[in-house]
């Protein structure tokens, strides 16, 4: 990769991958985009373009307009949105790759593409999944990303597109706030461990999801992206993940630093049967001996780092 356009740059992923891109490959060669205008705080010196994913002609120019070698396509609707709009998703998620691996094939640029652990489903093996399994999610998400593998896989036999992706578990970070996912509930916790000392999940005691500290995810991408094509012999929707948890295990690790920590359950219906519909830890042994994929937070490093950020940064705003 030496010039790299990202779409769905302000969102959780985006806002962060930028940042270290830009310090990897020089700040004019990363090429930030999203749907809306940044406000003036939210980045740092860069290339920013608006680009619409679902206009095909406006990727493309911006694409050319930069000559980029790579694609991370980012923009998407996280699982609860798509199940409460799935037309919208469905137009949005799938039109969007499809430009984006468009875009690619002209330009014959690389593309990386995430697909999630929304991309199984309830027959699938729920513990230590393996990496090619049974895939018949039941979501409207589950569905865009099961069909993003797919098309994913098509466009590097079909076309030689250099196409790469992992299947992220939830991401947790405490730089952009995740919007409309059924995992968000594993960020929330922390906010509000934080502001109230208490926190009401609206996923059930029990339930078990896989979980990665935002910088491993960042480094996952970085080195899918550079990792020897000729090894890769998945190429595209690798598991990675860092730990499986449920709501009382990140209660018990915040209790370790905040020890009047409470946690109480409101369950949502409509995101606890998603989340039951995903298996509970996947197995990344493929993503390791293919490109040496490696998390380094556990639960307990990640808590840790999550507070102290946290706090400072919240006392940043006071401030
Ligand atoms: C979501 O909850 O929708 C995402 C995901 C696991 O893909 N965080």
């Amino acid at each position: 990769m030496k010039k790299i356009l990202v779409t769905g740059a302000l969102g959780q992923i985006g806002s962060e991958l930028v940042v270290k891109m830009r310090e990897i490959y020089g700040a004019e060669n990363v090429v930030a985009t999203d749907i809306r205008p940044h406000e003036t705080d939210e980045y740092q010196p860069g290339p920013y373009e608006i680009v619409d994913v679902t206009d095909a002609k406006g990727m493309f120019e911006v694409a050319k307009k930069y000559q980029v070698d790579a694609i991370i396509h980012l923009a998407a609707l996280l699982s609860a949105t798509a199940e409460a709009k799935p037309l919208l998703a469905w137009n949005l998620n799938m039109g969007g790759l499809v430009n984006a691996l468009e875009v690619a094939r002209e330009l014959r640029c690389q593309l990386f593409s995430p697909s999630s652990i929304g991309a199984f489903g309830p027959s699938t093996p729920k513990e230590r999944t393996p990496q090619d399994t049974i895939q018949r999610p039941t979501t409207m998400y589950g569905v865009n990303k099961v069909a993003g593998e797919l098309l994913c896989d098509y466009y590097y036999h079909k076309f030689g597109v250099d196409t790469r992706g992992v299947r992220f578990p939830g991401l947790i970070s405490y730089v952009t706030p995740p919007g409309g996912g059924t995992t968000d509930y594993a960020v929330e916790i922390y906010y509000e461990a934080i502001r109230r000392g208490r926190y009401t999940s609206y996923i059930a005691e029990g339930t078990y999801l896989d979980m990665m500290y935002m910088p491993d995810a960042l480094q996952a991408v970085i080195s899918l992206m550079e990792a020897d094509s000729s090894k890769l012999i998945h190429r595209n929707a690798f598991n990675v993940t860092a730990m499986s948890v449920a709501p009382e295990d990140i209660a018990a690790a915040i209790k370790r630093h905040i020890p009047e920590f409470e946690l109480d359950f409101d369950v949502d219906p409509v995101r606890q049967e998603i989340a039951e519909s995903w298996p509970d830890s996947l197995d990344t042994s493929a993503a390791k001996a293919e490109w040496g994929f490696q998390a380094t937070y556990d639960l307990e490093k990640m808590t840790a780092d999550m507070l102290a950020k946290l706090r400072s940064k919240m006392l940043e705003k006071v401030n």
